[in-house]
C-alpha cells in the first residue's frame, strides 16, 4: 500500500510537471497570460515533504508539509528559465528553491535540495522574495527580505524588515554579506541591486518605511548608492516613483523585477498598494527611468499594468498580484507575478510592447474630470478615424 500510494503521487507529480502550458483567451494587446501556473505547492518534491521509508511513517503522512509557493526571482543562466521561488512551509516560514525550465513557461522542476544560506543572524526568523541580479561585477545577487522580531516594542507580532544579500554565481553556492543599512530608514523591504555601476557604486532601489506594514514617511520607491557591497550602506535616498494620493500607490508601491535595460531607458515592473473595504489591493505597475540616471522616472502610464483577475485573485491573501523577477531572451520578456501569495504566473510580453505601452499609455491626471477629457479625446480621436 506504502509503494502504490508513493507511485500514484510521484505519477500525479510527473504529469503536473510535463503539462503544456498555454496562453489563455485573456487580450489586451501589452501582454499574455496564460492558463495555468507556473509554480504552485503541487510542484513540490515528494522527498522535501514525506518520509519516504514505511518503517519510520508507516501511514505515508506529509511530515513537513508546504503551504505555497509564490513570489520568485528570475534569471537566465547558460539557456535555462531559473526561478528562486520563495515557498511557504506549514510552519508559515519561507525559504527559497530553484525549479528550473527550458522555456519558461512551464515544465519547472525544483532542484534536489531547496538553497541553504549560510546562516549569519540568529535573530533572522524568515526570508522571502528575493530579486536576482547578474551584476556587472561579475557575481549574480539575491537582495531578499530578512525578518526578525522586533523586541523593542510588547508586541508579539511586531516585526522589522532588512534588505539580506548574498551572492553566487551559480545558485547553488551562495555567499552571505552583511544586510543594506539605510541610515534614514529603519526598515527596508522590495530592495533591488540595479545590475550596474551608478558613478562607480552599486545602486540599489529601496523602499523606506517607519514600520513592517505601513510605509509611513516613506514616500515611494527609493534610490541610492554605496561604496562597498561587502558593506553595504546608503546614507541618502532619493524617491524615485512616488505614491499618490488616490492611485493604485497610495497606500505604498515596491520595486518588482530587476529593471530592463532598453535603448530609451530602464523599464521598471513594480507593485502599488492601495487600501480598500476589503483590505490591501496589490497590482503590478510599469515606468520607465532615465539611461544615466535610474532614478529619475521619464514616462509613467496611469493605472495598473497587471491586476488581480479571476482565480487569480484568491489565495492566503487575496487580491494580491506581485513580481520579483523577469526574464528578458532577446527581445521577450517573461514576466513572473504571483496571484494572492499562493502561487506563480508568468506573463509573457516583448521589451517593444512594453516601452509601447510606457510610453504611449497617458499619465493618471489624478482627477475624475480630467480623466473624463483624456477618454473622450481618445473616444473623439477614433470615432473621427473610423468615418475615413
Ligand atoms: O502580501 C502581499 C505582499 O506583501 C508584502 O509586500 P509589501 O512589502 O509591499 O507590503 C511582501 O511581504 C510580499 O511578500 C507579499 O506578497
Amino acid at each position: 500500500m506504502f509503494h502504490e500510494k508513493y507511485q500514484v503521487l510521484q505519477s500525479k507529480l510527473e504529469t503536473l510537471l510535463a503539462q503544456k502550458n498555454e496562453k489563455s483567451d485573456f487580450y489586451n494587446g501589452i501582454f499574455d497570460r496564460y492558463r495555468y501556473p507556473v509554480l504552485t505547492r503541487n510542484h513540490i518534491p515528494l522527498t522535501w515533504k514525506y518520509d519516504l521509508n514505511p518503517k519510520t511513517n508507516p501511514y505515508f503522512m506529509e511530515r513537513l508539509g508546504i503551504n505555497a509557493v509564490f513570489n520568485s526571482g528570475a534569471i537566465l543562466l547558460d539557456g535555462k528559465y531559473l526561478l528562486v521561488a520563495r515557498i511557504e512551509g506549514n510552519d508559515r516560514k519561507s525559504f527559497f528553491g530553484v525549479a528550473e525550465s527550458d522555456n519558461g513557461i512551464d515544465n519547472f522542476r525544483f532542484w534536489d535540495y531547496p538553497v541553504r544560506l549560510p546562516d549569519t543572524s540568529p535573530e533572522e526568523t524568515n526570508v522571502y522574495d528575493m530579486r536576482l541580479t547578474q551584476h556587472e561585477d561579475g557575481y549574480i545577487y539575491g537582495v531578499f527580505c530578512s525578518e526578525s522580531k522586533d523586541k523593542s516594542v510588547n508586541d508579539l507580532s511586531a516585526a522589522v524588515a532588512a534588505a539580506g544579500i548574498a551572492r553566487t554565481k551559480d545558485l547553488k553556492t551562495w555567499e552571505r554579506l552583511p544586510d543594506l543599512k539605510t541610515l534614514r530608514s529603519p526598515q527596508q523591504r522590495n530592495v533591488i541591486l540595479h545590475p550596474e555601476f551608478i558613478d562607480g557604486k552599486y545602486a540599489f532601489y529601496t523602499r523606506p518605511m517607519d514600520d513592517f506594514i505601513e510605509t509611513g514617511s516613506g514616500g515611494g520607491i527609493g534610490f541610492g548608492l554605496c561604496d562597498d557591497i561587502e558593506n553595504a550602506v546608503i546614507d541618502e535616498e532619493t524617491i524615485s516613483s512616488e505614491r499618490k494620493y488616490h492611485t493604485i500607490t497610495e497606500a505604498k508601491n515596491g520595486g518588482g523585477a530587476v529593471p530592463i535595460k532598453t535603448d530609451k531607458g530602464w523599464l521598471h515592473i513594480a507593485h502599488g498598494v492601495r487600501n480598500t473595504a476589503a483590505g490591501l489591493r496589490y497590482v503590478i505597475y510599469a515606468f520607465l527611468t532615465d539611461s544615466v540616471n535610474p532614478s529619475k522616472v521619464i514616462a509613467e502610464p496611469s493605472g495598473l499594468l497587471l491586476g488581480p483577475l479571476g482565480d487569480e485573485r484568491i489565495g492566503d491573501v487575496s487580491n494580491v498580484v506581485f513580481t520579483n523577477g523577469a526574464i528578458v531572451n532577446g527581445d521577450d520578456i517573461y514576466l513572473y507575478y504571483a496571484a494572492s501569495d499562493t502561487r506563480l504566473h508568468v506573463a509573457t510580453s516583448t521589451i517593444g510592447r512594453l516601452l509601447d505601452y510606457v510610453l504611449n499609455t497617458p499619465a493618471d491626471p489624478l482627477r475624475s474630470v480630467e480623466c473624463v477629457e483624456q477618454r473622450c479625446e481618445l473616444i473623439r480621436k477614433n470615432l473621427e478615424f473610423m468615418k475615413q
